[in-house]
């Protein structure tokens, strides 16, 4: 196993006030998409950007669920930005869509949703952008800034239109962790992080579509979280109610070894 993070991340409890909010805001996301179940896309896809945007201008005024991650100039872009566990799946699919240029890859959202889609990389490319420049940081004590071009998870969602029941999203992804190609690196998040403004399907990094060695063709970023939340080479998105049914049942390959879950900075 390579770049095996060699220390789980510390652990905080959440201020009661976090827990009230946390709660608040997931309540207020599930009456949403309860009562958007018959909307169409057009009524339904601006209530939740505006979530996201409450949280965002909650952050702003100091409350913690709905926190910006800090964002850099340009000139504070790190020279050098090591890819750390897999940098080339060991998956002969995925090989021949890197021979292919990706062009026959596509994302599969399914699960918890009214719309389950494939998204190509075009289809995620014709998508309203976000470009954003942050600090990635790993527990394995190393940090580089980076900028990265993506499409909201939010906007995606929006498409989908996770059921009333859906509270968690899952990333599964290309490279198997074991030696026999079993083991799917995954992760997951709650639906607050998901309609987060800076939670995005990144496909480019630094200006440059997204290189190999760290994930492409689309990778998560979730820039309140640390290093191993970020799950590259994506392949598919399923929405959930638990996640105690996948692999080890954590909700992370690393949360299934004894990583904290909540990796909040
Ligand atoms: N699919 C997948 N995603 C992954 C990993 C991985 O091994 N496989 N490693 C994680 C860890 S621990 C870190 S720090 C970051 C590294 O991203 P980078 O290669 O762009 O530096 O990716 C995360 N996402
Ligand atoms: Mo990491």
């Amino acid at each position: 196993m390579i770049g095996a993070p060699d220390r789980p991340p510390g652990s905080r409890a959440p201020s009661a006030r976090r827990v009230l909010l946390a709660r608040a805001v997931s309540a207020l996301g599930a009456a949403m998409l309860a009562g958007c179940d018959r909307l169409s896309r057009s009524e339904w896809l601006p209530p939740l950007l505006a979530l996201g945007e409450k949280l965002s201008s909650a952050a702003q005024r100091g409350l913690a669920p709905g926190a910006l991650a800090q964002e850099f100039s340009v000139a504070e872009i790190s020279p050098l930005f090591r890819s750390n566990g897999t940098s080339d799946p060991d998956n002969p699919d995925y090989q021949a869509m890197v021979d292919n240029r990706f062009e026959n890859w596509a994302l599969e959202v399914d699960g918890l949703v009214e719309q389950p889609s494939r998204f190509s990389l075009s289809a995620l490319r014709a998508l309203p952008a976000r470009t954003q420049i942050t600090r990635h940081d790993c527990v394995e004590g190393w940090s580089a800034i980076a900028q990265w071009t993506g499409v909201p998870l939010a906007q995606v969602l929006a498409h989908v239109r996770p059921r009333a029941d859906a509270r968690y999203v899952v990333f599964h992804c290309a490279d198997p962790m074991e030696p026999d190609g079993t083991g799917f690196y995954y992760e997951s998040i709650d639906l607050e992080e998901a309609v987060h403004p800076q939670t995005l399907l990144a496909y480019e990094m630094n200006g440059e579509r997204l290189p190999v060695a760290h994930g492409a063709p689309l990778r998560l970023r979730v820039e309140r979280q640390l290093g191993y939340k970020h799950a590259k080479y994506l392949m598919r998105i399923e929405l959930v109610a638990s996640f105690a049914h996948i692999a080890g049942g954590r909700g992370g390959y690393w949360e299934d070894l004894g990583y904290q879950w909540h990796a909040g900075l």
